[in-house]
């Protein structure tokens, strides 16, 4: 498990030297140092994690990200790279020390360029990923990757995080859609490989290893992303389950219903449903009867939409599926999608959470929930679990919750019930983190599930393109 240690960073300036020279890149407005300023850029989305910077810097092109870092590189400062701050890991928050600069990619939100014919798109890393997609839909394009938070996350962190979200069971994470990219390395070098190409053969996947590398190898600066051809038209759906084997075994006999293609295949539990009908969400679920389990489908229809309703029907009857309702209008469809995306709100709603986002391979979810619960049933009167994620490609949320709103969650209770899940999901051949990344929230796990050959692998990688150890420390590797 050892790798190479960083080598000692040069002598840093007095701070005032260092913000003085920032502002003569980037211009003294800047260059952020008061605290009410700097505040909303030191606590991550979720409120958990706290840090306190130096300073919050904000380049507006791609020679003045070159220019801090080759700064910062020259002189030991640390750097925090940041988009929208809406990571689920704390792979944003600066520690702290008061040392880091948060590096705010917020202001390179340009359009650099979008082929349709082509099939893809090039963004500045601010751009946000929902302006992005209105980008692509005016094209009569589809950019398919879709987040609950799209409207503020941005290109360059749903890259940096390979982030996943609601279509991957068709159309991939962030990394399989990434054509090129644009960053500048630990030294301040710039490689600059906006390619639209699909095939590139040329040596190492230095596209693909930027991306997920949360901020640790060097900062996104802009990517192009690959383009799909936009469905004429969608049949989606919301059906009450009794069990999760239900999920499974409908998916399977609906893919063969048609050529068109499942694209999201969503589950989520009666604890999620539960906290999307309290306020403040007060959402109404548009089934009868409350149910264990709740599925979200969508196919995506690209030809002559076929009329497959009535096939779809029976499926659902034959595999004991009664409760369900197919949108009927581009809104319905909307709300459908609502319902499942506010679930992640109506948690934060309820009160500090602990998350996991596992994934196992989609044929074993069934058996591997069971197993859970079976194994926390001890811990009713203290947890409840909220169970949800895209079933379809094998990765679910499990997130602790404390049994009545508003209690704390007992510590130990807590600990047990993580290793529990994360050892089920280790046996299980799984992975304890499916798309939301390790920023420095899953650095224990990394230490505990990644074997000690790939973490030197990458301690090894980390050490040859940062040897000072400034891009984003404490995030990612143990
Ligand atoms: C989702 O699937 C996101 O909605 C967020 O990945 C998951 O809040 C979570 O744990
Ligand atoms: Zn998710």
């Amino acid at each position: 498990m050892q790798g190479p240690r960083p080598t000692e960073p040069p002598d840093r300036p007095p701070s005032e030297r260092i913000v003085e020279a920032l502002a003569g890149i980037v211009g003294a407005d800047r260059v952020l140092t008061e605290a009410t300023d700097r505040a909303p850029y030191e606590t991550d989305w979720r409120g958990k994690y706290h840090g306190r910077c130096l300073a919050v810097v904000q380049p507006g092109s791609n020679a003045e990200v070159a220019k801090v870092v080759a700064y910062c590189s020259r002189h030991g400062v640390p750097i925090v790279p940041q988009g929208g701050n809406t990571g689920l890991c704390a792979g944003a928050t600066p520690d702290d020390s008061g040392t880091q600069i948060v590096l705010t990619l917020q202001r390179l939100r340009q359009l650099r360029s979008l082929d349709a014919e082509d099939g893809h798109i090039t963004c500045g890393a601010g751009m946000p990923l929902a302006e992005a997609q209105a980008h692509a839909e005016a094209a009569g394009m589809l950019l398919p990757l879709s987040i609950a938070s799209e409207g503020t996350a941005t290109i360059g962190g749903v890259v940096s995080t390979n982030a996943g979200g609601l279509n991957v069971l068709h159309y991939g994470s962030a990394r399989q859609l990434l054509l090129g990219i644009e960053a500048v390395l630990p030294d301040g070098s710039v490689v600059s490989r906006l390619t639209p190409l699909r095939k590139d053969n040329t040596g190492y996947d230095l596209t693909s290893l930027l991306a997920g590398s949360e901020g640790t190898l060097g900062i996104v600066t802009a990517a192009t992303l690959s383009l799909s051809p936009r469905p004429v038209g969608y049949t989606t759906f919301l059906a009450g389950l009794a069990d999760v084997g239900q999920a499974r075994a409908t998916l399977r006999a609906v893919r063969t219903l048609t050529a068109s293609p499942v694209t999201s295949w969503e589950l989520f539990s009666e604890v999620s449903a539960e906290l999307l009908v309290t306020p403040p969400m007060a959402t109404t679920l548009p089934l009868e009867g409350p149910h264990a389990w709740y599925l979200l489908g969508e196919l995506s229809h690209f030809g002559e939409p076929a009329d497959i309703l009535d096939d779809l029907a029976e499926i659902l009857v034959e595999h004991d599926i009664e409760d369900v309702v197919v949108a009927t209008s581009a809104q319905q469809r909307a709300d459908l999608w609502a319902i499942r995306e506010d679930i992640t709100e109506a948690e934060r709603a309820a009160g500090p959470t602990i998350k996991h986002d596992i994934s196992v391979a989609p044929s074993q979810i069934d058996s591997f929930i069971e197993t859970l619960l079976a194994a926390c049933r001890d811990l009713d009167d203290t947890i409840r679990l909220n169970i949800f994620g895209h079933v379809g490609d094998g990765n679910l949320h499990i997130n602790v919750l404390p049994r009545e709103r508003g209690q704390e969650l007992p510590e130990a209770d807590q600990a047990r019930v993580s290793t529990c899940i994360y050892d089920l999901t280790r046996d299980a051949g799984g992975s304890f983190s499916a798309e939301h990344g390790i920023g420095q929230q899953k650095i224990a796990q990394m230490a505990r599930y990644k074997s000690g050959a790939e973490i030197g692998m990458m301690r090894r990688l980390k050490a040859s393109l940062d040897p000072t150890g400034i891009m984003n420390p404490g995030k990612v590797l143990p």
